[in-house]
């Protein structure tokens, strides 16, 4: 459950927390391998995004024979770590969930400052880390009973599981808490061994999330802590030869790095890897003749230009039936500019600064791209200190324009019209991604419709298209959106296990 931060006594918490971590800021994080600190290494600074003057901590840089080391340790703390007890794991991540709410005010302090998430956004990111590790505690726990699958007079089969060994985790800036502590909990409750690299731009969070879990219990060597550059570090452990899987999550062209390089098989590799892969998305939000604009409009909003859009699962195309496509359109423009930009330590903003240089460099170059290709219909302010990118709605958008295909991860929606459901389908059909979708529309044949033909992974129906509670929306597309994997879900344990049939001759059991 996330806070409420309509009361004011929670405003005031909130705020004496984000206090007492500005004043602790400048911290220098060492890697940690096999339960040893390592400080002498180059420090990589993490700036707020908002306030990019001001420096949230700073990162030991680690270089490829760190890569090396936590790989050789990982390899020597498997075999004790895969025959401990499944209970003794999963308290392990009951312990990190109760330390994660016992310190949700200065987590999401550090997520505000060095990912500039507003205050509502920063808690559910908290929210959704806690539920990772509680859910993937029970999960494990069922999977260690083994499963009769048949037996016969005199033969009793069961299916159990067998960790798979050494795994890296290899996250994204943008649930730099959540999305962590998912690919890393889960293969650890496993039996796995896992070396953590968080993204370069939210490596503070990182570190404080390694002291967490070892403060649970986590044991040396089995859990490093190896904040990296993707291209060196996070290359060379996908393709080491003894690293048996890799959990990423992050955009479509490391993605496809990643499952082209741990498809080569090394020298002196005795597993096939396994990658466990969740990447962007184009989702599209359809609204119908008879949609519900007082529904529609705010949701759309949020999904738009919640975290100034830097979700996989935000709305960045409206594909708007023609009946009401004029309504809408002078609606919901008109609405955009209630949406705060600004200071994500102030409460009540939503749109807050966009990750760093490169993203806002990168994401005002599509809006210029988008001004030549469309209409731009809306564009909000943004202040001048800070990564900010404003709020931006094309429209007269065509299905080939860039803006309606490529992934902009930020706070820019592309409108499209379409006469009719059997045009707005194959307008969301007609991408590289499957992560989410949505339809507004009154009418049960329309919703239905919709759960036969609109192709993406997360479909949502008359709400938005943005954000899962684990275990009640299992997340992850397929296409160019990922493996399909579902985390959250059922089964996603399974990834980071070999499942083993045991044919047992009960006539010689003692
Ligand atoms: O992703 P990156 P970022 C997408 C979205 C966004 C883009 C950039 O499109 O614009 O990714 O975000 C590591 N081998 N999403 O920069 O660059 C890197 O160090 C191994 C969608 O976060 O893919 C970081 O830890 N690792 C996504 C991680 O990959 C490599 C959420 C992600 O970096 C590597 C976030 C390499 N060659 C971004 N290169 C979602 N679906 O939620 C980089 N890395």
């Amino acid at each position: 459950a996330n806070t409420d931060y309509t009361q004011a006594a929670n405003r005031d918490k909130q705020r004496a927390a984000l206090t007492a971590c500005t004043a602790q800021l400048g911290k220098k994080w060492p890697l940690i391998i096999n339960g040893k600190k390592i400080t002498d290494r180059a420090y990589i600074p993490s700036v707020n995004p908002a306030k990019p003057s001001q420096i949230i901590g700073s990162w030991a840089r680690a270089t490829v024979a760190d890569a090396e080391s936590a790989v050789a340790a990982s390899v020597a703390a498997f075999p004790k770590w895969r025959s401990t007890p499944i209970d003794d794991r999963a308290r392990i991540l009951e312990r990190a969930a109760d330390l994660m709410e016992s310190r949700r005010l200065e987590l999401n302090s550090l997520l505000i400052l060095e990912a500039g998430k507003p205050w509502i956004e920063a808690d559910g990111d908290i929210s959704e880390a806690i539920d990772f590790c509680r859910f993937y505690a029970v999960e494990m726990r069922k999977l260690a009973k083994p499963v009769v699958t048949q037996s016969v007079p005199g033969e009793r089969c069961v299916q159990t599981w067998t960790p798979r060994g050494v795994g890296v985790a290899i996250a994204p800036w943008n649930f730099p808490l959540a999305i962590l502590t998912g690919l890393v909990v889960a293969p650890l409750v496993a039996g796995n061994c896992v070396i953590m690299k968080p993204a370069e731009q939210t490596s503070v969070i990182g570190a404080v999330l390694m002291d967490l879990l070892v403060e649970s219990g986590v044991p040396a060597g089995v859990l490093h802590f190896v904040p990296g550059f993707g291209e060196d570090v996070g290359a060379h452990l996908v393709g080491h030869p003894q690293v048996d899987f890799v959990a990423f999550t992050g955009s479509r062209a490391v993605g496809c790095k990643i499952w082209e390089t741990a498809g080569k098989t090394q020298p002196g590799q005795q597993t096939l890897k396994k990658v466990v892969c969740e990447m962007g998305g184009k989702n599209a939000l359809v609204i119908d003749n008879d949609a519900d604009l007082d529904e529609a409009i705010p949701a759309a909003l949020y999904s738009a230009f919640g975290f100034s859009g830097q979700k996989c699962s935000a709305l960045s195309r409206l594909i708007v039936l023609d009946e009401v496509y004029d309504h809408f359109i002078e609606r919901f423009v008109s609405a955009c500019g209630s949406y705060p930009i600004g200071d994500p330590a102030q409460p009540g903003t939503i749109l807050g600064p966009v990750i760093d240089a490169d993203a806002q460099k990168k994401i005002l170059g599509i809006i210029e791209q988008g001004k030549k290709e469309a209409k731009l219909a809306f564009q909000g302010t943004a202040p001048a200190e800070g990564y900010f990118v404003p709020a931006t709605v094309f429209v007269n958008v065509k299905p080939e324009h860039s803006i309606a295909r490529e992934e902009i991860f930020g706070p820019v929606v592309a409108v499209l019209r379409a006469k009719n459901l059997d045009e707005a389908f194959a307008l969301v059909n007609g991408t590289d991604y499957a992560l989410t979708g949505g339809l507004f529309s009154r009418s049960p044949k329309a919703l239905e419709r919709a759960q036969n033909e609109m192709l993406v992974g997360n479909l949502y129906l008359n709400r938005a298209c943005t954000g899962a509670i684990v275990e009640r929306h299992p997340f992850g597309g397929f296409k160019m959106s990922g493996g399909g994997t579902k985390a959250g879900g059922k089964g996603y344990l399974e990834n980071f296990l070999f499942p083993r049939s045991v044919a047992e001759n009960v006539m010689r059991r003692g």
